[in-house]
């Protein structure tokens, strides 16, 4: 066990920090974090592990064949994918590197993977692909998919292509499609840290459209103690929901961050829609808990007041985000190695 290499791409995001933390915690396996660095990610979020002789590091792009090679000269058996670039209304401004990073940079790395004889592949994939619910029903693993974003078209394109190399090539792969999470270290941009972080500035808080599209949240430890679950016993083939059933309209979560950090709802403001805004998100999580025992264990009303607390201690985390200094600072700093 002590020699087991696993690779985790995206490691320096909000949802691969995480879970990079969760598998040296809970496991002897030596830890291969491959992340670019774009705007996105921050070693920050990892430092606390650093020293960790488990733990490696190295700054490379999923869709770079020269990258992986130099990854791959490790010994990896498991691959868990997170690297992506994530957040659907940069998709809509700029969809390009959506596309190199999402889909091309998956299929670079099923092909190493392939090449390497993994023993399993997880796709992190999203809720996201099956499109958008009505009022009534919840999205299950045989939901047909139906992108609206080219976010979510880009994520869809890597989720059945991977599926495809389980087909074709009889590749270990099993794919995870999971809710909206939130929780520590999730980057300003998203709708919870977001608003947590204009409120705790007294700033404005983008509500878009009516304020009543729903989400289906789940705390970014229960994900990855789910993701955990499916790389140890998930079987290859095999598609797996993930869910916080959960679900919120977005303006109850900002009415519920100005309750807790005792803000006016004055500084609400609804802008323009996004659009193609999906209207509904709900999870069916049937077949994880069935198959694989998983359950979310997180109350949301704990969840955001633990998150909450987690922003108000880590203002210089945030704040440098914001002001775009980080990203200078990592910048040089990588440059000059
Ligand atoms: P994030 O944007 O916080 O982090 C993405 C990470 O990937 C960053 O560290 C970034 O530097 C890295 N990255 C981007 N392009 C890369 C490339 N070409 N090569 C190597 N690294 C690259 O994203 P997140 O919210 O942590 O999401 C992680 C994964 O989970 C994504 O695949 C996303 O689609 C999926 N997902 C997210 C959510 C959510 O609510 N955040 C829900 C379901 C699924
Ligand atoms: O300022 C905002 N105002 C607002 O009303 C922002 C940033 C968002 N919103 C709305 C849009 C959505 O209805 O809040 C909801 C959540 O928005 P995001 O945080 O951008 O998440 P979403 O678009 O639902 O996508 C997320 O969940 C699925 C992640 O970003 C994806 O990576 C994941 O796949």
């Amino acid at each position: 066990m002590a020699e087991t290499f696993i690779l985790i791409t995206g490691g320096c995001g909000f949802i691969g920090s995480n879970f990079v933390r969760h598998m040296l915690a809970k496991y002897r396996y030596n830890v291969v974090n491959l992340d670019k660095l774009t705007y996105a990610g921050n070693p920050e979020n990892l430092q606390d592990v650093e020293k960790d002789n488990r733990y490696t590091f190295i700054r490379g792009d999923i869709a770079e064949k020269s990258d992986l090679e130099k990854v791959f000269k490790l010994p990896i058996e498991l691959v868990v994918n997170f690297a992506a670039e994530s957040h659907v209304d940069r998709s809509i401004i700029d969809p390009d590197t959506f596309i190199k990073t999402n889909i091309n940079g998956t299929f670079q790395l099923l092909e190493m993977a392939k090449k390497k004889n993994v023993k399993k592949f997880v796709q992190i994939s999203t809720d996201e692909v099956y499109g958008s619910l009505g009022k009534e029903g919840k999205f299950s693993e045989d939901t047909s998919l139906a992108p609206n974003s080219p976010y979510s078209a880009s994520k869809t394109s890597a989720d059945v292509l991977a599926m495809s190399y389980y087909k074709t090539y009889n590749m270990p792969v099993v794919i995870t499609r999971c809710s909206n999470n939130y929780g520590p270290y999730q980057f300003p941009e998203k709708l919870i840290p977001l608003i947590i972080t204009n409120a705790l500035n007294d700033i404005e808080l983008p509500v878009y459209g009516d304020g009543l599209n729903i989400r289906d949240w789940i705390h970014v430890k229960d994900h990855c103690e789910a993701i955990d679950t499916v790389l140890h016993k998930g079987k290859e083939g095999n598609v797996y929901n993930i869910g916080g059933d959960n679900e919120r309209t977005n303006m109850e979560i900002v009415k519920l961050i100005l309750k807790l950090l005792d803000k006016p709802e004055t500084l609400i403001k609804y802008v323009k829609d996004r659009p193609g805004h999906d209207r509904r998100y709900a999870i069916d999580g049937a077949k994880i808990q069935r198959e694989l025992g998983f359950k979310p264990g997180i109350d949301f009303a704990q969840g955001m007041e633990d998150t909450i607390q987690w922003y108000r201690e880590n203002r210089r985390w945030w704040e440098r985000i914001k002001s775009g200094a980080y990203l200078e600072y990592y910048k040089n700093m990588y440059e000059n190695r």
